[in-house]
């Protein structure tokens, strides 16, 4: 399976970049108010959605741009291009994201950055890797010496509850702070320790089904604004395990 899946993603991923380095031609829709939908992220869920079925034709399948197909037990949960809006003005962080639910559960994970050329991956229970080099979360202590991130989807939604009031309650008691516009990116450089916490609200299951499953096997907590664990897609917090306890007071 997790062959399968790199190998799915990766080409994925050169088809993504074909349609960047036109990106002045590419035909873009807005499908809601500030949501953005390109050539691309149809062209490229179409592709996963065709490799993946024909390789396991009695599997559901939920993607971002198109209606759900219902399966077996086992569904696949994909993002053609997370990070649209970073696609499009031709920034490096977006990615595709394949997860695999069986049995209520995510089994595996797989979220790729093609302009970074950053492949993460992981299996339940098996650990997750970078490029095939495992990764850990970091040893960060303390939330003053901490590199968060988070992302605003509530704002492109307009949200009375925003997150610039956190962002800012935060911010004042972190070391520093990121805004890289991928989800599923985000979770992942939890798990490999480029950030030491990522929350954000408002998101969809397929944003952050991968890259929950990648940072959680590298060591990170899963959990919701309260600290509740599991994944909410709705309030996503992921951290180091070691702030946890310290950002939970500020979300
Ligand atoms: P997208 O690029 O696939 O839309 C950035 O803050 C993150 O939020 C990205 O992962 C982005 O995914 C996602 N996002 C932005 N607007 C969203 C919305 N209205 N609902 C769910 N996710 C959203
Ligand atoms: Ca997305």
């Amino acid at each position: 399976m997790q062959k399968l899946i790199k190998e799915v993603i990766l080409e994925a991923g050169e088809i993504a970049l074909q349609f960047q380095s036109r990106l002045k031609t590419i035909h873009i829709t807005e499908k809601g108010a500030k949501d953005l939908v390109t050539e691309a992220d149809i062209s490229v869920e179409n592709f996963l959605r065709k490799r993946l079925i024909a390789a396991t034709p009695d599997f559901g399948f939920l993607g971002e741009e198109s209606a759900e197909t219902m399966g077996s037990k086992s569904r696949w949960i994909v993002d053609p291009i997370d990070g649209t809006h970073s696609f499009i003005h031709g920034q490096y962080f977006w990615s595709i994201s394949i997860a695999l639910e069986e049995a209520g559960e995510i089994r595996q994970g797989a979220v790729y950055a093609p302009l970074l050329k950053d492949l993460y991956q992981a299996e339940k229970g098996n650990g997750a890797t970078r490029n095939g080099e495992k990764i850990q979360t970091s040893n960060t202590t303390t939330l003053a010496k901490a590199m968060v991130g988070t992302g605003f989807a509530c704002l492109r939604a307009n949200l009375a509850e925003n997150n610039l009031a956190r962002f800012s309650r935060i911010a004042m008691k972190t070391m520093d702070q990121r805004r890289f516009g991928s989800a599923a990116l985000d979770c992942c450089f939890v798990g490999d320790g480029q950030l030491d916490a990522f929350w954000e609200q408002q998101l969809n299951i397929y944003d952050v089904a991968a890259g929950a499953l990648i940072a959680a096997e590298a060591g990170a907590t899963v959990t919701d604004f309260s600290g509740r664990p599991g994944l909410y897609p709705e309030a996503v917090l992921i951290t180091n395990g070691r702030i946890l306890s310290e950002i939970l007071e500020l979300m």
